[in-house]
């Protein structure tokens, strides 16, 4: 039986009704595009404006927890223990583009961990959510990391650093070692929507680095849950201090470390 607590269906309640506005602005950016004048400035209001509804549904509910946002960024809360981790729009490039892969992303940290998270794909109503001890979800669907065990046979997914983003020569490095030595790479844009890939077992892993911290918060959560690994590129947790992750089912986390470590070395 699935137990959904209070915390997480009021991140799924606002993760929905910021994702009614996104539908709404990614029609507008599609027929934009014909244009392209303005794009990026009316994507950056569309961010704005699903961040605040994002921030008011949340602090309605939970007026004392404090925020980590993308835009905002840090929001002290009157209770200390509690964080709201949000990316209004993760995939904001494919957003601007007109490709429709981007999703809302908010987890909760309780004393420094992750205890809940939410990856809504307002396009396709796909809500991904996960608590601690309780599981993995898609919609009602309980969620489990892929069995796959040989490198080979794995199909991982990963993000290019771009113009501005540190790490291109040693990205160059990790994707040759990966190349060859599994079934296939694929790079779709969205950090949280890769790791929610990785939960769902539609992907082995999932590798990144320099990323922030509402790009990763909500899909560790929902990796962990569906029985998989998240570390830093040490095999540690310290993803969101150091913006590093490395993601994979129970067989292949380890591998895919160890691939990567060779491939730097
Ligand atoms: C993006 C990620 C993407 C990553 C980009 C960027 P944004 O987040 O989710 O997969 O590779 O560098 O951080 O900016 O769209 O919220």
């Amino acid at each position: 039986m699935m137990v959904r607590s209070a915390n997480l269906n009021v991140m799924m309640g606002a993760a929905r009704k910021a994702g009614r506005g996104m539908v709404r602005d990614f029609g507008e950016v599609e027929k934009l595009q014909v244009s392209l004048k303005g794009t990026s400035d009316f994507v950056t209001s569309a961010d704005i404006k699903a961040e605040k509804v994002l921030r008011q549904e949340l602090s309605k509910a939970r007026p004392g927890f404090g925020f980590l946002l993308e835009e905002g960024g840090e929001v002290a809360g009157e209770d200390k223990s509690h964080r709201w981790i949000v990316d209004p729009i993760d995939g904001t490039t494919n957003f601007i583009h007109g490709i429709p892969h981007f999703a809302v992303s908010i987890g909760l940290e309780r004393d420094g961990e992750m205890i809940a998270g939410v990856v809504y794909e307002p396009l396709t109503d796909s809500m991904f959510h996960g608590e601690k001890g309780q599981g993995a979800f898609l919609n009602d669907w309980r969620l489990r990391v892929s069995a796959r065990r040989k490198l080979d046979e794995a199909v991982l997914t990963t993000g290019i650093p771009h113009r501005g983003r540190p790490g291109h020569a040693e990205f160059i490095k990790e994707l040759v070692a990966v190349m060859e030595n599994t079934a296939g790479v694929r790079r779709f844009g969205s950090a949280s929507l890769d790791l929610a890939y990785v939960a769902a077992g539609r992907c082995d892993g999932y590798w990144e680095r320099a990323i922030k911290p509402w790009d990763m918060a909500a899909g560790i959560v929902l990796v962990r849950e569906a029985g998989g690994y998240v570390t830093d590129f040490d095999g540690k947790a310290d993803m969101l201090g150091n913006g590093d992750v490395v993601a994979g089912n129970d067989h292949l986390h380890s591998k895919l470390l160890t691939l990567l470590k060779k491939a730097r070395a």
